[in-house]
Order: structure tokens, then C-alpha cells, then sequence
């Protein structure tokens, strides 16, 4: 397509999405369902499940997706929703920290800041940075750091999520490199602050009212960093941060800042509170400690953009739900993804890890995207298995049994399994 044309269909797609929301402005409850009963999760080991046990409900633009709170919002994206590389816009978690988030935005007035200790200042309209900017794509996974929490033993606070605190995109926008070179930045610039439009209280006990994250100035994920306005190649849906977001391939999702409205160089480190104390990790291998460390106030911590995220992989189906039947052909399949760059290897094992198969790899969309895997299994038996799949990145990492700890629950990337029954042919 002519670039032009498509930077003005781009345009009015962004408008429409705009107008599609304040139609329905309410963050109104529109179905709920009950959870299943499930048993509580008893430690580590076989988890038959994904989602805990909360209502799902539908907020504009999504579909029903299992809801943690609802102030600040936080959903978390159903299972079967993984089975595809790409995860669709409406069943994209979401996770907010403050209890005001907007619900309309004029593009009209909306602009970018790029403030602070720039060299040139400077501010642009959403027609601007696309007009203006040469447009990006990257198929890149925004992962929660806390991502699989309720997994953590002993259990720690923060939100219970099950697997679901993730979702795989293909983001369009413009490099903030870009940006930052029209603005200029001088020596004295060591680290850049990223804030968007929602505010509130946060926690009662908790002194923000904003959410503000920042970045090394040097930080080499700067370089991959994409100002996102389009997602799966539609507009961005509110709740995942309209017009535009950070994208920051590689890094968890705490740095992908959602109406991403001012850009501030700093010429000290940002200290706020969600720097310092929230979203740090131990200063260890793989950010490993235990209660007994922290205790002792001797384990240092640094901010968690400080590594990438480790290597995950998912089994989606069998999910447990329904029995396999012995002599039948099956398929064990899910995702799997590394902020280390790309996933290389993803192996599956049908008796609980003792011995491992290579799976078959899906299509490549980048090394910062969900690559998908299959295996086909045919169960020669009756009885109960326990899969379980592991994956290896490029730089060499490979999953292990082992449950990282850590008092933040962050960086869960432990080996899953999953329990399943074949019954008699
Ligand atoms: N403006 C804003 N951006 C934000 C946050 C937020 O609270 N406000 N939370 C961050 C965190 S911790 C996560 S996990 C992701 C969630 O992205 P999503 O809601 O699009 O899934 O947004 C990030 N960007
Ligand atoms: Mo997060």
C-alpha cells in the first residue's frame, strides 16, 4: 500500500477506535460467570489450573477475562487464548496500579511531551509521530512481572495471577530512539522517565499517586523500544493503554507504560516509588533469595528492568478438562518465549520429566514474539500421566524444576506440567 494512504488509514482506524469506546464509557460489569471449583493449590508440582477460581467479566472492548480487582483493574487472559502466537486484543490481560485510568481521550488536544532536560523539548499530535516518524513492527510478549505469582511458595502478596498475566502482540509504532534524537539528549541525561495518564491514590498505604517508570539512558532496550499505536493491527484497545504505548521488547510489562503521555530525561536516577521500593528484584542469580535472606537485610535489590525476562514455556492443550483415550492420537501444544532472545528448543515429556521429546516449532515472528509447539502423542496406555515441557533459548538458558523465591514474586519461569487421565480404548 502506498505509505501515505496507509498513514491515513491508520489514522482514521485510531479515530474510529477513539469514538468506539466513549460510546460506551462505563467500566460496567456486563456478564458474570462463575469460576470452577477447583481445589486449592497445594504447593509446588502438578497445577491443574491456570486461572484460580474469580469471576470473569467483560469490560468495554474485551471479552470476559477472569477479573483480579476491579481497583485498579486487573484481568487476566483465560488459557485457550494461548493456542495461537498472536493473542487477541480482547482477551489481552490488563493491569492497572491506580484507580483512575481514562476512559476517553481527545486526540485533538492528546500530545506527547518529551520534557525535562532535553536539549529541544518538544511535542507531537498522534498525527505527528505517525506522520512524521518511519513506522516499526515487532511481534514482542508483555509479560507481568508477576506473571504465575500464585505459584510462589511460601505464597507472597500482590496479585494472584495464574499464567494468564502475558499476552503476545504485533505492535506497529514508532522507534523511541527516533523521538529522543529529535529532542535531544545531553551528557548529563542518565536515566529516561516514562509516564502516562492515569493517577489515583494506588494502595491505601502507598505514596504515589503516580506511575512513573524509568530506564537507563544507555540502556540498549532503549534502542528496541517502540511507541506503539497500533496492536495485532488494530488500534490499541483502551484498557491496553490507547493511543500509544511503550513497547519494550525483551523487558517485563512494568516498563511498557500505557498512554504513554510525557517522556522526561533526568539527570539523576529516579528514586519514585515505583522504582524504589516497588519492582526490584534481588541482586543474585536469577533473582533467587529466600525468607531467611531478606530477613537478615543483607540481599541488595535492583530495579527488575535490569534483566530480561527468563525463558517460559506453556502447555495449552490437554488442559485436563476431558480424558484422552488410549490408542488416540493427541496433540500437546503452547507457547513458548525468552527475553533473551529467541526460543530454540522446546522439549515435552509424557512421564513427568524423566525423559524429554523435541517438539515441532511454529512459525518465527522475531525473537522477542511467543513461538508456538506441538507434539503429536498417542497414549499406548490407561492411567494417569503428568506432562511437563521445558524450553531453551538462544543464549543457552533451559527451564529447570527449581521455584524461584523472591519477596516481590517475580521472574516464575519453573518447568510446567500438567496432570491428564487416559482412559481405557
Ligand atoms: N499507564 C500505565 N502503564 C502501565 C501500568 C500502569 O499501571 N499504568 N502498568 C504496567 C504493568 S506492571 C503491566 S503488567 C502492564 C500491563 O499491560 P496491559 O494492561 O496492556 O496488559 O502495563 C504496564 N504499563
Ligand atoms: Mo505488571
Amino acid at each position: 500500500m502506498h505509505d501515505s494512504m496507509h498513514r491515513r488509514r491508520v489514522l482514521g482506524m485510531i479515530g474510529a477506535g477513539a469514538a468506539a469506546w466513549t460510546a460506551s464509557p462505563a467500566l460496567a460489569v456486563v456478564s458474570t460467570q462463575a469460576g470452577t471449583a477447583q481445589d486449592a493449590f497445594t504447593g509446588p508440582g502438578p497445577n491443574p489450573y491456570w486461572n484460580g477460581v474469580g469471576p470473569y467479566v467483560s469490560y468495554p472492548q474485551k471479552l470476559p477475562l477472569q477479573r483480579l480487582t476491579d481497583r485498579s483493574i486487573q484481568l487476566e487472559t483465560p488459557r485457550q487464548y494461548f493456542r495461537e502466537a498472536f493473542t487477541p486484543n480482547a482477551a489481552f490481560f490488563v493491569r492497572y496500579h491506580l484507580s483512575s485510568t481514562p476512559n476517553a481521550i481527545d486526540l485533538a488536544t492528546w500530545r506527547l511531551r518529551l520534557e525535562g532536560a532535553f536539549k529541544r523539548p518538544v511535542e507531537f499530535s498522534l498525527q505527528q509521530l505517525v506522520r512524521e516518524f518511519k513506522p516499526v513492527n515487532v511481534a514482542a510478549v508483555n509479560q507481568c512481572s508477576g506473571n504465575s505469582r500464585s505459584r510462589f511458595q511460601p505464597r507472597v502478596p500482590g496479585g494472584q495471577w495464574g499464567n494468564g498475566a502475558m499476552g503476545n502482540a504485533m505492535w506497529t509504532g514508532v522507534r523511541l530512539r527516533d523521538l529522543l534524537e529529535r529532542a535531544g539528549i545531553g551528557r548529563d541525561v542518565s536515566w529516561i522517565q516514562f509516564e502516562g495518564l492515569d493517577h489515583g491514590v494506588g494502595p491505601a498505604d502507598k505514596p504515589s499517586g503516580r506511575f512513573m517508570k524509568s530506564l537507563p539512558a544507555h540502556d540498549p532496550a532503549l534502542d528496541r523500544a517502540v511507541i506503539a499505536f497500533l496492536m495485532n493491527g488494530e488500534p490499541l484497545p483502551m484498557l491496553n493503554g490507547f493511543p500509544v504505548r511503550m513497547v519494550v521488547p525483551g523487558k517485563f510489562a512494568t516498563y511498557w507504560t500505557k498512554h504513554l503521555s510525557f517522556i522526561r530525561a533526568l539527570t539523576h536516577e529516579d528514586e519514585n516509588f515505583w522504582m524504589k521500593p516497588a519492582y526490584r528484584i534481588p541482586d543474585t542469580p536469577n533473582g533467587d533469595t529466600t525468607p531467611q535472606d531478606i530477613a537478615s537485610g543483607k540481599v541488595k535489590s535492583v530495579p527488575i528492568g535490569t534483566v530480561d525476562m527468563p525463558v517460559r514455556s506453556f502447555i495449552v492443550d490437554p488442559d485436563g478438562s476431558a480424558p484422552l483415550v488410549q490408542g488416540m492420537p493427541s496433540l500437546i501444544r503452547g507457547v513458548a518465549f525468552s527475553g533473551h532472545g529467541a526460543v530454540v528448543k522446546v522439549e515435552v515429556s509424557t512421564d513427568a520429566g524423566k525423559t524429554w521429546s523435541r517438539a515441532r516449532l511454529g512459525a518465527n515472528h522475531g525473537p522477542y514474539s511467543f513461538r508456538t509447539y506441538e507434539h503429536a502423542w498417542t497414549p499406548q496406555a490407561a492411567g494417569r500421566y503428568t506432562l511437563a515441557v521445558r524450553a531453551t533459548d538462544k543464549a543457552g538458558n533451559v527451564q529447570t524444576d527449581h521455584g524461584v523465591w523472591n519477596p516481590g514474586g517475580y521472574l516464575w519461569n519453573r518447568i510446567e506440567r500438567q496432570d491428564v487421565t487416559v482412559l481405557r480404548a
